[in-house]
């Protein structure tokens, strides 16, 4: 398991120093600054490494920008209007020239308007700590109450309906923006945030998607950039839905290993792959994530470990970003079946047998809190979450526990 990092660039809290003393091997990176739809350049691509190559003071590191997150799939591509085979013909551009410059791993995400979504990104834990969190009746009183969505009324249960209607009621005008700028937040790292004026035109557009044709345009992208990975050597790994089930009445094709399976059958070469994280997984009790890495094993070509605590039994339902040993996930299980995978690559000869994983999100704790740092990813309690893996994953190797060695 390669140890790596999310780094946002040159605006990033955390530095190349931060990461080398936080034990990191290596990093993941996006150029954010690139709008979704055009070429990332060469010379682009050349001063992000360049950035990641030198420690603070100019000597160099021994970190490499080596996994890419995420190469953005425009709305074009995802509707299949206006400039999308421009927008692919770009992407294909991009694959080109980062694996040019040695880049083989591609992150992307294929969720309609809304990346990732949060009702609160600095929810405060017992001990002090804040952590990023889902309410789902705070989610429904914005969808209900705030955007006035038409249609959502039928959309939710009735007592998640009266208690959103009893939720917004009690919210003070503070509170109703908060949760308007917090669902509106998206894309880490990106520029804006999207006003709900943006987000009902987005809506609007995808009135006549639903989930068959989504798939379907997103196996189209697959058909056509796949065998150039293929032919390349690079590995594209789709990231699943966070939260792993549809809002705003929108279409989500990436939730469950169903549809996972549907799309790697759809485009059947090694380098249509899985991104595998558990905290998306994970937000949905039917996902059994140490199982689904058994299974989606040989496919998945990136991890991000994060455990997150489901708050009750429906399928939607509210949950919180727990420590990455906590939560409902079981993590020493997913590691186990990590390394099983790994040690089952290496019996097959196959290169890829060190699978890049990040420590991904984490809780805001000591420093971290107050320092106004990119919406769950915090310096220290990421370094904290790392240093838990890292110890798993040590543990799990040891001859003691791999039979080498075992006890007497
Ligand atoms: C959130 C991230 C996601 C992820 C993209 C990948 O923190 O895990 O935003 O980067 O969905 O395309």
């Amino acid at each position: 398991m390669r140890q790596t990092w999310r780094w946002f660039g040159p605006k990033d809290l955390a530095s190349t120093d931060d990461m080398m003393q936080a034990g990191v091997e290596g990093v993941v990176s996006a150029l954010h600054h690139v709008p979704t739809g055009a070429v990332w350049t060469p010379e682009e691509i050349a001063a992000r490494q360049d950035l990641i190559a030198r420690m603070k003071d100019g000597t160099p590191s021994t970190l490499k920008w080596e996994v890419v997150e995420s190469l953005p799939v425009s709305e074009d591509i995802k509707k299949q209007k206006g400039d999308w085979r421009a927008h692919i013909e770009n992407w294909k551009a991009s694959m080109i020239n980062l694996h040019r410059a040695g880049l083989d791993v591609i992150c992307y995400n294929f969720m309609p308007v809304l990346d990732w979504t949060r009702t609160d990104l600095a929810w405060r834990l017992p001990n002090g700590a804040t952590c990023m969190r889902f309410d789902f009746i705070d989610f429904a009183a914005f969808d209900l109450y705030i955007l006035e969505r038409p249609g959502a009324v039928g959309e939710y249960p009735g007592p998640v309906a009266e208690a959103a209607e009893r939720r917004f009621a009690g919210m003070d005008d503070d509170a109703r923006r908060a949760v308007t700028t917090n669902v509106a937040f998206g894309l880490p790292g990106a520029a804006s945030t999207m006003t709900l004026a943006d987000i009902r035109a987005h809506l609007a557009e995808y009135g006549a998607i639903s989930a068959e044709t989504l798939r379907r345009h997103l196996v189209d992208f697959l058909a056509e950039v796949t065998p150039l990975a293929q032919k390349l050597g690079m590995r594209l790994c789709c990231h699943p839905d966070d939260p792993p089930f549809s809002l705003l009445g929108l279409p989500r094709i990436m939730s469950t290993e169903v549809d996972y399976r549907a799309v790697l059958d759809a485009v059947d070469l090694p380098a249509n792959g899985v991104t595998f994280c558990t905290g998306s997984f994970g937000a949905r009790a039917d996902n059994d994530c140490p199982a689904m890495m058994r299974r989606l094993g040989p496919r998945v070509h990136f991890i991000h470990l994060r455990n997150v605590r489901r708050e009750g039994t429906a399928l939607r339902d509210s949950f919180h970003e727990a420590e990455h040993l906590g939560g409902d996930t079981d993590m020493v299980a997913v590691i186990a079946a990590i390394l099983a995978e790994e040690r089952r690559r290496r019996t097959e000869g196959r290169q890829d047998c060190s699978i890049p994983f990040r420590p991904d999100h984490g809780q805001d704790i000591l420093d971290d809190l107050g320092r106004k740092g990119q919406p769950g990813y915090p310096t220290i309690g990421r370094l904290k979450g790392l240093a838990e893996l890292r110890g798993i994953m040590t543990a799990l190797d040891h001859p003691l526990v791999t039979g080498a060695n075992a006890f007497p």
